[in-house]
Order: C-alpha cells, then sequence, then structure tokens
C-alpha cells in the first residue's frame, strides 16, 4: 500500500513536472525561429561591447545609454567592470558614444550595474536621469542631473524601498517620481529560478514618490518594459513571459487601471515611445531560452516592433527588423529620433539605422 502511495505520488508529481515544462518552454517561446526582416542602412555603433540593455532619446536628438549590465541567469562579457552610462548625439551624421563622467561624492562607481533607465525634464529645463542599478545584486534607483557642458552627471541621491526589490525599468513621472517594473518577487536566486519556472506571476509594478510608494498593477509573468503615453494619460507595461503589452489609465492620484492587452509570439522588452507619433517601439527576444542559456554558436536573435494607434481598435504593428543574432544578439530597446533607429542588446552590441 505505501509503495502504491509513493508511486502514485511520484506520478503525479512528474504529471505536474512535465506540464510545467511544457508551460515553461511555451512562455519562453522556445519553438520559434527567426524570419529576418532587414533594414538596409544600419552599422554597429562603435564603442559599445557590454551591451546595451536600456536607452532614452531626449527631444533634442541626444542619447543616454546603460551598459555593461549583470543579472543573474544572463551572460555578461565583463562580468568584473562597472557599468556606465554613455551618451550618443543622433543629429550627428555619424554618431559616436561617450562615456559621461559621474560626480557627486557619495557615489560607489564600482558597483554600479545600470539596467532600466528614464529621464524627466523639469520646467528650468534641468534633465535628470533615472537609473535602476544592482549594487550586488540588490535593487536601488540611481537619482543624477545631467550637465551637458561638463559631460558629466551629477549624483544626487540613492533610492532604496522594501517595495523596490527587484527593479527592471522605470518611467519618471517627475524628479524623483517614477512608475517601476518589479521583474520577479523574490530575492533569493533560487526561489526567483522556481518562480520563473513554474509562473507564479508574482511580478508587479510600483508607483514611487518620497511620500507614497504604492503597488499599482500586480499579476505579472514577469513585468519588463514601462513607459508613458506622450500625454501622459496611459502607462504602457511589458509582460515578458505572457508575450503581453498592456495599457493601463494613469489616474490623478497615480493608481492605474486595466484598458487593453496585445498579445505577441515574441518575449517583450524594453518600451520606447516616439514623442511625436506615441508609436511604441519594443525591443523583443523571440527566443527566450537562448537568452537565459547563452549559446555563441546557437545564439539569440533581435526583433523591434513598432505599434502604431494602439489606442484604436485596430493597432497596426510591424516587425521593423529581425535578425538571427549573426549582427545582433538580444535586442533589449528600440528608440526612434527624426527618421532614425537606435537598437540595444542586453550582451554587447547596439545598431544604428536610418529607416
Ligand atoms: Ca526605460
Ligand atoms: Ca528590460
Amino acid at each position: 500500500m505505501a509503495k502504491l502511495m509513493v508511486l502514485t505520488l511520484l506520478g503525479l508529481g512528474l504529471a505536474l513536472f512535465r506540464d510545467h515544462r511544457s508551460s515553461y518552454l511555451t512562455r519562453m517561446n522556445a519553438f520559434r525561429e527567426i524570419k529576418p526582416v532587414e533594414l538596409p542602412n544600419c552599422k554597429l555603433v562603435k564603442g559599445i561591447e557590454t551591451g546595451s540593455e536600456d536607452l532614452e532619446v531626449l527631444h533634442n536628438g541626444l542619447a543616454f545609454i546603460s551598459t555593461g549590465l549583470k543579472y543573474p541567469g544572463i551572460k555578461s562579457f565583463e562580468p568584473d567592470k562597472p557599468g556606465k552610462i554613455l551618451l550618443m548625439d543622433l543629429n550627428e551624421e555619424d554618431p559616436v558614444v561617450l562615456e559621461l563622467r559621474i560626480t557627486g561624492s557619495n557615489f560607489d562607481l564600482s558597483s554600479f550595474n545600470p539596467h532600466g533607465i528614464s529621464t524627466f525634464t523639469d520646467e528650468d529645463n534641468t534633465v535628470y536621469l533615472l537609473v535602476v542599478s544592482h549594487p550586488d545584486l540588490k535593487s536601488t534607483v540611481e537619482l543624477f542631473k545631467f550637465q551637458e557642458e561638463e559631460k558629466s552627471l551629477l549624483h544626487l541621491k540613492t533610492i532604496k524601498h522594501k517595495l523596490l526589490p527587484n527593479i527592471n525599468d522605470i518611467v519618471a513621472v517627475g524628479p524623483e517620481h517614477f512608475y517601476a517594473t518589479i521583474d520577479h518577487y523574490f530575492v533569493d536566486t533560487y526561489l526567483t529560478s522556481w518562480e520563473i519556472y513554474l509562473g507564479l506571476a508574482w511580478s508587479y509594478v510600483v508607483y514611487y514618490s518620497p511620500n507614497e510608494v504604492q503597488v499599482m498593477a500586480s499579476g505579472f509573468d514577469f513585468a519588463n518594459g514601462i513607459n508613458i503615453s506622450p500625454d501622459g494619460k496611459y502607462v504602457y507595461i511589458s509582460e515578458l513571459m505572457a508575450h503581453k503589452i498592456h495599457v493601463y489609465e494613469k489616474h490623478a492620484n497615480w493608481t492605474l487601471t486595466p484598458l487593453k492587452s496585445l498579445d505577441f509570439n515574441t518575449l517583450v522588452d524594453n518600451i520606447s515611445v516616439d514623442p511625436v507619433t506615441g508609436d511604441l517601439w519594443i525591443g523583443c527576444h523571440p527566443n527566450g531560452i537562448k537568452i537565459f542559456s547563452y549559446d555563441a554558436e546557437n545564439p539569440p536573435g533581435s526583433e523591434v516592433l513598432q505599434i502604431q494607434d494602439i489606442l484604436t481598435e485596430e493597432p497596426k504593428v510591424t516587425v521593423v527588423y529581425a535578425d538571427n543574432g549573426t549582427v545582433l544578439q538580444g535586442s533589449t530597446v528600440a528608440a526612434v529620433y527624426k527618421g532614425k533607429l537606435l537598437v540595444g542588446t542586453v550582451f554587447h552590441r547596439a545598431l544604428y539605422c536610418k529607416l
């Protein structure tokens, strides 16, 4: 009898494991192959070799790029070097990148591990750069003031909070006010791997301000990118493992209510919003398995989606660029400025194209 019980439990366990295994492979989009979509006028950006996970373009064409991310389960090509913030001027014919010097007495450069970024421009045109960092794999938001003349970032403040344990990306709505995606619930990496494998969907979105911090949306299977419409009325959230982009209505008290979701056949990462048209530009991972188990012989591909008219009944989705990993591996972000497209990746390169 005892043997039968053990066998039954073992059988049930195996069946459950098989169910989760197949659902995990579907969530990872493990069987997706890439059909290349090429752009004629592209080149790799010189000086970017350790990733460009997130980037944001200011209204004047200056782009901030975060480079050198170390993230559990993702290969780093320079695991012992701190990350940096790069600047690129998209107005130039042949733009190059420049490392922004970081100043401020209390900032530890050696553990800087930049991930998602966002900017906020004040009424007096002061530009604040907010950067998610993972010093010793913890999560902070580092607040900087951009000093354009000096080509430097003045560190103003480190923000930490118990509701902000594993931040992926942020969208600034004030100099120290933002929404953040918390991409997984557990801090312990062993528990995190089970959380992701089982698809618990305990990832959430927080609103942070110096006097109020609150969870505003939850139940995501890896909330990743976040951004806001040009009129500030809608917040867009990408749910990586569910292959969805969610549109939320933002209210005066900063709460969010779900409006609609769009489904894709790719793992959606960071979201950029074209300030002129309101179009969404998404850096995507066609096959998640290739991201989490990097193999140079069978590299992850890249995919860039453009979503037009997202608020209408029939949004238009275009695959603007797709590559099998020969040129660009692990695209995380794409942004446009005056007919130019800049695509960042989690591993090494970045691509710059004329559309
Ligand atoms: Ca961002
Ligand atoms: Ca991201």
